[in-house]
């Protein structure tokens, strides 16, 4: 049964008033919901990676994340993962007993990938063209499924040669990264071909830009419909796991999916 990971960002608040505690509370709160509503993975994340977003130091990266990790991880039972692309980060997430490391720079970063060498926990390597700042100004591919899966197979050995064994590894083609409307329908469309790695995928389209695009500009809040409508694609297509904002519809329409799946 495809699971669900739920998406726990860990921002500054957006009124000065509240203190480092009322960021935590806010986040376990967030969490303790998305746990009930059914998430099989909570992914906390510190870092925007919209195109417009700031950089953040490592250390208020690491103040924002790491309490949050120790609480969850004390308090609930389901899969952490962080999204980062730092190495100190994820080691010390690792060091506090994190289980995945979510990485939209597929461990490119310097000391990524001897990070998560010391552990053994599940590394996502996603796909994405370019960096957040210049990703979406004009991306190209030649064939958009074999550049990804080219990409895939020499990250997929640079882990392996870093004693990173492949069981650990799963491949997410990185929705919205680098890619135009058609790069992303295309990718979804023939998200089967990736099966040939024979790792598990993982995908991100909640309340992405592309589905925005497609309902004639709707803003964010008002994605809800189409971002379930293509994780139900996606587990369709193969997903192992869906990362999304909204894991309650998530989750309730995945399990028509399954009562479904289970007469195939
Ligand atoms: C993704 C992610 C994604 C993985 C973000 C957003 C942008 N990690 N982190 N896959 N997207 N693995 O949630 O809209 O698609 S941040």
């Amino acid at each position: 049964m495809t699971q669900v990971m739920g998406i726990l960002n860990v921002t500054p608040d957006s009124f000065s008033d509240g203190g480092k505690f009322s960021q935590i509370d806010k986040a376990l709160y967030q969490a303790e919901k998305m746990i009930n509503n059914g998430a099989d993975i909570i992914d906390v994340g510190g870092e925007s990676t919209r195109p417009d977003a700031k950089k953040i130091s490592l250390d208020e990266e690491t103040d924002r994340v790491i309490p949050v990790i120790e609480k969850l991880i004390t308090e609930f039972d389901v899969l952490i993962s962080i999204d980062t692309s730092k190495a100190s980060l994820m080691s010390h997430a690792i060091a506090v007993g994190v289980n995945m490391i979510n990485d939209v720079r597929a461990l490119q970063e310097e000391g990524a990938l001897e990070a998560c060498q010391q552990a053994d926990v599940l590394v996502c390597l996603m796909h994405m063209q370019g960096t957040p700042e210049t990703m979406q100004n004009r991306p190209e591919y030649g064939d958009i499924l074999q550049d990804i899966s080219l990409f895939f197979n020499k990250r997929i050995i640079a882990c392996e040669n870093a004693g990173i064994k492949r069981e650990r590894l799963l491949l997410d083609p990185g929705f919205g990264f680098g890619k135009t409307l058609e790069h992303n329908l295309q990718l979804l469309a023939h998200l089967p071909y990736f099966a040939h790695f024979k790792q598990p995928l993982l995908v991100g389209l909640s309340r992405k830009s592309m589905l925005g695009v497609l309902l004639n500009a709707a803003p964010v809040t008002e994605r809800l419909h189409a971002s379930v409508s293509a994780a139900v694609i996606a587990a369709l297509k193969g997903a192992a796991i869906i990362r999304v904002h909204d894991v309650k519809e998530t989750v309730e329409a995945l399990k028509i999916v399954q009562g479904v799946q289970h007469y195939e």
